[in-house]
């Protein structure tokens, strides 16, 4: 963003700057809501603000997660989800997450282009995501992301991630609906199985049919499904095949889609599990900014400086400094200060 200056908490009694970009978001600019996109991922000091206030207007859209291994289809597959959902009226969000890139739009410009038909779409919003600035929070941000979508009032929001290590185990926290999109190039159902994603799909989906050994790894998975089936939630993990370049299988892959929507509206689980996220959630937020506030005052705070320099000594012991730090009244005292005065909006008069 080239005029960031622009949105910065203002100073004395009138609103703050980013105050007029909510009202565009929730008005409808999709300007406005690239703008709070940018400033979330560059976490931006009014980022928590700006979430409190959209809190209320969320929890209305579905969203599907995406995940799978590099090159398996997944943005040739939800190029063709978004025919669908917008055949049927519905608005759509996409957040394309990529955890191996420190930038974000450069890397995802692939998928970029693979959805392009739909860049004009007035019901389509299309946004990359990298590590940048997101502090290593990449979960949260997304979580963020997802939430403005909501509150701009897209129907569906569908977050494509790269399945590498732990990603994919964050994104069926964000996500409704998880998709685990699969190559017979993936290798066997066992190398699933340790990878974790047997727990954590609801679909999925051996894509490039036309690929040798497609058919396969569709019987294969199907029987670890059925032998993995806890039967608790009372949802049958579905293994469909697809050839998501050439629009084969996705009729039955949106059909699944919209039946375990329907599941989750009338499971009992569903709102237990609604209440895991929101408390692991809280936990998430309360770290994030807690870290933000001792960073902050790692340079205001005189004090604080001292700490830093007196680790740095050779016979330094990090623990004892960090326990006597806890046990500084004065310090804590300007932490939590500093949080009362942020929360109220920043009107300093
Ligand atoms: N042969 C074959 N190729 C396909 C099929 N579906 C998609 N592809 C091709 O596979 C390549 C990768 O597709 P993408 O949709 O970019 O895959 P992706 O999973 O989004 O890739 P990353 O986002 O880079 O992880 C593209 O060249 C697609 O055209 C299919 O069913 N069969
Ligand atoms: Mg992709």
């Amino acid at each position: 963003m080239r005029h960031a200056d622009k949105n910065r908490l203002t100073k004395g009694g009138e609103k703050p700057g980013y105050a007029d970009l909510l009202d565009r978001m929730l008005t409808g600019e999709k300007l406005a809501l690239a703008k709070l996109v940018t400033a979330v991922e560059n976490d931006a000091p009014y980022v928590p603000e700006i979430m409190e206030k959209i809190y209320p207007k969320t929890g209305r859209c579905i969203s599907f997660g995406v995940t799978g291994p590099p090159g398996a289809g997944k943005s040739t597959l939800v190029d063709k989800l978004i025919a669908r959902i917008r055949a049927e009226g519905r608005n759509v969000g996409v957040i394309a997450v990529d955890p191996s890139s420190p930038f974000s739009g450069g890397a995802v410009l692939g998928d970029r282009i693979r959805m392009q038909r739909h860049a004009l779409d007035e019901g389509v919003f299309i946004r990359s995501l990298g590590t940048r600035g997101t502090g290593g929070g990449l979960s949260r941000a997304t979580g963020e992301v997802l939430r403005l979508f909501d509150a701009f009032g897209m129907d569906v929001v569908i977050i494509e991630t790269v399945g590498v290590g732990q990603t994919e185990l964050d994104i069926v926290d964000i996500a409704d609906t998880t998709l685990v999109v699969l190559v017979p190039e993936s290798g066997d159902t066992v190398q699933t199985m340790k990878a974790g994603l047997m727990e954590i799909a609801d679909i999925f989906i051996v894509n490039k049919a036309d690929r040798e050994g497609a058919e396969k790894m569709v019987s294969d998975l199907k029987g670890m499904v059925e032998l993995n089936d806890s039967g608790q939630s009372g949802w049958k993990v579905p293994v469909f095949l697809s050839q998501a370049n050439q629009d084969r299988g996705v009729d039955e892959i949106y059909d699944a889609l919209k039946a375990h929507e329907a599941h989750l509206s009338v499971h009992s689980n569903e709102g237990e599990r609604k209440a895991k996220i929101r408390r692991r959630h809280f936990m998430e937020i309360l770290g994030h900014q807690f870290v933000k506030k001792v960073e902050m005052l790692a340079k205001d705070d005189e004090r604080f400086r001292g700490y830093l320099q007196e680790v740095q000594q050779e016979d330094a012991n990090p623990y004892r400094l960090v326990k006597s730090f806890f046990q500084d009244e004065a310090l804590s005292r300007k932490i939590f200060h500093s949080a009362e005065t942020r929360s109220s909006g920043g009107h300093e008069t």
